[in-house]
């Protein structure tokens, strides 16, 4: 949430819910006026379409023509509020045809169907200068927080979405064109959790504690970045 990352072309994550959305839009500003061939990609959660950011963003976002791509990850919860608790439209794509943006929904759980959406809606944004709302049915296998008990819903619907774990299913669909094997996908799995355990686990205990002195070093305001001020004033 609080990474930040200039030289990635990552524009950060935010705590306030809803927060990212006129920043994306500003940013997708940026672009345009600059004339660059790029655009701004916003994701946001199920809960956070019902900020008054979405809808005055999604506005600003259509009567500019901003080329910004919002990717909704619809995974039903807010924390611990089903989504039918507290917004009216399940559906969250059909919420921007009133700002005439035009959106889709897909399954979000598989990666090739993520793959091809997201490349057409890139694609939309970018040759048509306009926004595009793309939304993707998924879910949380986890509970928000490690204090989060998931009393809130029930162990079949889990179950039931754990069979679509899109991580399962493609390195099925992968075994199955014979581009790996189970053997792969074992070693795979090992080197990533060694990396896990080992390159950040294990570094981040062994670091030494931060200091007081630095308490306020990475805090923007101090540290004017030209790389950011400079453009956006020109
Ligand atoms: C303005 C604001 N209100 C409340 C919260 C507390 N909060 C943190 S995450 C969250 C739920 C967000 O739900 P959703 O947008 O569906 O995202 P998800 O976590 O499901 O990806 C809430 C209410 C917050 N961070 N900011
Ligand atoms: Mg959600």
């Amino acid at each position: 949430m609080h990474i930040f990352d200039p030289d990635a072309h990552f524009m950060g994550g935010y705590a306030l819910v809803g927060q990212p959305f006129p920043l994306a839009a500003g940013l997708a500003l940026g672009c345009k006026r600059k004339r660059t061939d790029q655009i701004a990609i916003c994701f946001l959660g199920d809960g956070a379409n019902n900020q008054g950011t979405f809808h005055e963003t999604m506005n600003m976002a259509s009567v500019w023509e901003l080329p910004v791509l919002f990717v909704c990850e619809n995974n039903l919860y807010a924390i611990g509020t089903h989504i039918d608790r507290s917004t009216a439209v399940r559906d969250q794509y059909k919420r921007v045809c009133g700002y005439e943006i035009e959106a889709s929904q897909h399954d979000g759980m598989d990666i090739d169907v993520v793959m091809e959406a997201a490349g057409k809606a890139v694609d939309y944004v970018r040759s048509n200068s306009k926004p595009y709302f793309i939304e993707f049915m998924t879910y949380r296998f986890r509970g928000h927080s490690m204090s989060d008990a998931k009393g809130y819903r029930t162990k079949d619907e889990e179950a039931e979405w754990q069979q679509r774990d899109p991580i399962y299913i493609y390195s099925e669909r992968l075994k199955e064109q014979g581009v790996v094997t189970a053997e792969d996908i074992k070693a795979m799995e090992k080197e990533i959790d060694d990396e896990i355990e080992n390159d950040i686990i294990k570094f981040a205990e062994e670091s030494p504690e931060p200091r007081v002195e630095d308490l306020k070093k990475y805090v923007l305001d101090d540290n004017p970045d030209p790389r950011w001020i400079g453009p956006l004033q020109q």
